[in-house]
C-alpha cells in the first residue's frame, strides 16, 4: 500500500474505531465497508433528511446492514446526529484529497472498502436506489489483481516450433541476444491473479489456460453481475485498469479526462484501487452474437506505453441465463483467448530497464540509447528498432505458444483480440477446420486495433494445425502459434502451466 492509501487506512480505521469506542486492529475491518458521509456546517434540514435517508437504505440491508458501519464527518459541532465525528474542514478535504476524491458536496456520502483503504463509490442514489445498489456492492464478484514486473521470453524453446527448426537469420532478429539486440526475453509488467486481498498468493493458472501467456486472468461476468476488481500495483510506474464495453463511472474508468473530477483509477505505485464495473444488456452479447462476447482490459495511465509493457487481458461476459456459476457459457465445452498484438518493445515503460539490463553498454544505436560515443549507422538504427518488435500471440512468437489442446466434437468458443497500432491488421487463419463468426462460415477472421471476434469450432479434423496471423510480413516475424485436435477418447497433454 502506498504511503498514501496507508494514511487513508489508518484515516478510516481511526475513525471507525472511535465511533464504537473500540481498538484498531486489522482484522477487525476485513470485509468491511465504510459509508463516509461528510457534512459541512450546520446540518439543516435537507442534510438531515439526508441523513436519515442513509440510515433507513443502510437498515434495509438486513443482514448485510452488519458489513456497513456509517460514519458522518462534519465540520460543525453541536448538531443533532449524535455519531457525527468532528474535523476541521482542512483535515476532512485533506482526507478526500489524499485518495483522489474532489468534488464532494453537502452530504455527499462515499462508499470505501476499508480493508484496502479504497474508494469504491459515491453513492449519488436514495431510498430503495440506494439500498439496492449498497447491496449490489456489497454482493458483486470479486477478483483480486495484482500489477507485477516479471521477466517474459517470447520464445523460451529458441526454436520455430511450426518447422521445428531452427531459426535463421531474420527470425534469430526477434529471439537472439546480442550485443546490440535485446533478444527473447524482457522486462515487463503484467496482470497477475490473485487468490485473496492480501495479495500474497498468486492464484495458480490451470493447464486449460496456460494458453493466456502473458494475458492477465480472465474476468468473468453474466449479463446482469457487478464486478468489484481490487488491483494492487506492485510495480515502479503509476498503472491502471480500463475494460472495453463494461458499464463504469469516471472513477473506474481507469484512465484520466481533464474537468472530470476524481478519482480515475490510476494507481500509483505501491497502491491498491477498487474497480466497480456492471454489466448491463448492452455489455453482454447482442441479438446476432453467441451466448457470449469478450472484450479487452488493459491499462490506459499512459495509454499504448501501458499495453506495450504488457498490460493486457480479457473480460468475457455472458449472456443472461446461459451461464455455469463461474460465468462461463453453458453450451461451450471449451474456450480459448487469443491476442494478436505486435509488442512494440521500443515503447515499453521498460525500455531503459531492458538496455540496461539485456544490452551490451554503449554498443547500443544512439539515437535509442542516447550515447554520445557511438554513432550508429541508419541501418544499425533500423535493425535495433526492428529487433524490438515482437509480432506475437499471446506474447509468444514461432509457435511457441503452448496449450491450444482440444477434443473432436467438443463445442469449442475462440475468443479473438487485436490491440496495437497502425501495423496491428491481423487476419488469425486456422488450418485444419472452420469456424462460424455470427452465422458466417470461415476460416479466418480480421482484427485491428482493440476489435474482437467471437468463432465457434466444432473441431472434426483430428491433428495439430497451424493458427496464424496471414498477412506475411506477420507470419514471417513469427505470429503463429499449433493447436492439436485429439481424437474423443485421447487424454489431453499436460501442459505446463508456463511462465506465468
Ligand atoms: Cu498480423
Amino acid at each position: 500500500m502506498s504511503p498514501m492509501s496507508m494514511a487513508w487506512a489508518a484515516d478510516t480505521r481511526f475513525v471507525l474505531a472511535s465511533a464504537q469506542g473500540a481498538k484498531v486492529t486489522d482484522a477487525a475491518f476485513r470485509g468491511r465497508f465504510l459509508l463516509l458521509q461528510v457534512v459541512r456546517g450546520p446540518c439543516a434540514k435537507a442534510c438531515q433528511d439526508r441523513v436519515s435517508d442513509v440510515r433507513h437504505a443502510v437498515e434495509a440491508l438486513g443482514d448485510l446492514a452488519q458489513r456497513v458501519q456509517v460514519v458522518r464527518v462534519g465540520t460543525q459541532t453541536g448538531d443533532t446526529a449524535g455519531d457525527t465525528l468532528h474535523g476541521s474542514p482542512q483535515a476532512i478535504d485533506q482526507v478526500l484529497k489524499g485518495h483522489g476524491v474532489a468534488g464532494v458536496g453537502p452530504e455527499g456520502a462515499l462508499l470505501l472498502d476499508d480493508e484496502y483503504g479504497t474508494f469504491v463509490e459515491r453513492l449519488d442514489a436514495s431510498g430503495d436506489a440506494l439500498t439496492d445498489r449498497l447491496r449490489r456492492l456489497l454482493t458483486a464478484r470479486v477478483s483480486y489483481i495484482g500489477i507485477d514486473e516479471t521477466l517474459w521470453d517470447y520464445a523460451p524453446k529458441r526454436i520455430d516450433l511450426m518447422m521445428d527448426a531452427p531459426l535463421d537469420e531474420h527470425q534469430q532478429t526477434y529471439v537472439y541476444n546480442k550485443p546490440q539486440q535485446i533478444g527473447s526475453t524482457y522486462l515487463k509488467a503484467v496482470y497477475h491473479g490473485y487468490t485473496d486481498g492480501t495479495f500474497r498468493t498468486r492464484q495458480a493458472r490451470p493447464p486449460e489456460w496456460a494458453h493466456l501467456g502473458l494475458l492477465g486472468p480472465v474476468i468473468r461476468a453474466e449479463v446482469g453481475d457487478t464486478l468489484r476488481v481490487v488491483v494492487r500495483n506492485n510495480a515502479k510506474s503509476p498503472y491502471s485498469l480500463h475494460v472495453h464495453g463494461l458499464r463504469y463511472t469516471a472513477a473506474s474508468e481507469g484512465a484520466m479526462t481533464a474537468g472530470v473530477p476524481g478519482p480515475y483509477g490510476i494507481i500509483p505505485p505501491g497502491g491498491t484501487y477498487t474497480y466497480v464495473f456492471d454489466t448491463p444488456e448492452r455489455a453482454g452479447p447482442g441479438p446476432g452474437d453467441p451466448s457470449s462476447v469478450v472484450w479487452p482490459y488493459h491499462s490506459h495511465a499512459e495509454e499504448g506505453v501501458d499495453e506495450n509493457t504488457g498490460l493486457v487481458g480479457a473480460v468475457v461476459v455472458t449472456r443472461k441465463g446461459m451461464a455455469r456459476p463461474d460465468g462461463s457459457p453453458k453450451d461451450v465445452d471449451r474456450e480459448f483467448v487469443t491476442l494478436f498484438k505486435i509488442f512494440d518493445e521500443n515503447h515499453s515503460a521498460l525500455l531503459q530497464a531492458n538496455i540496461d539490463r539485456f544490452t551490451e553498454a554503449g554498443r547500443a544505436p544512439a539515437t535509442v540509447f542516447q550515447d554520445e560515443d557511438d554513432t550508429p549507422t541508419d541501418v544499425e538504427t533500423a535493425a535495433w528498432i526492428d529487433s524490438n518488435l515482437k509480432y506475437a500471440i499471446n506474447g509468444y512468437l514461432f509457435a511457441n505458444l503452448p496449450g491450444l489442446d482440444m477434443h473432436v466434437g467438443e463445442r469449442v468458443r475462440w475468443y479473438v483480440i487485436g490491440l496495437g497500432s497502425e501495423s496491428d491488421l491481423h487476419t488469425p487463419h486456422w488450418h485444419g477446420q472452420t469456424v462460424t463468426v455470427g452465422g458466417r462460415r470461415t476460416d479466418t477472421v480480421e482484427v485491428e486495433p482493440a476489435t474482437t471476434v467471437v468463432a465457434d469450432m466444432t473441431p472434426d479434423n483430428p491433428g495439430t494445425w497451424m493458427f496464424h496471423c496471414h498477412v506475411i510480413e506477420h507470419f514471417d516475424a513469427g505470429m503463429t502459434a499449433l493447436y492439436r485436435v485429439l481424437p474423443k477418447s485421447s487424454p489431453l497433454p499436460v501442459t505446463a502451466e508456463g511462465q506465468k
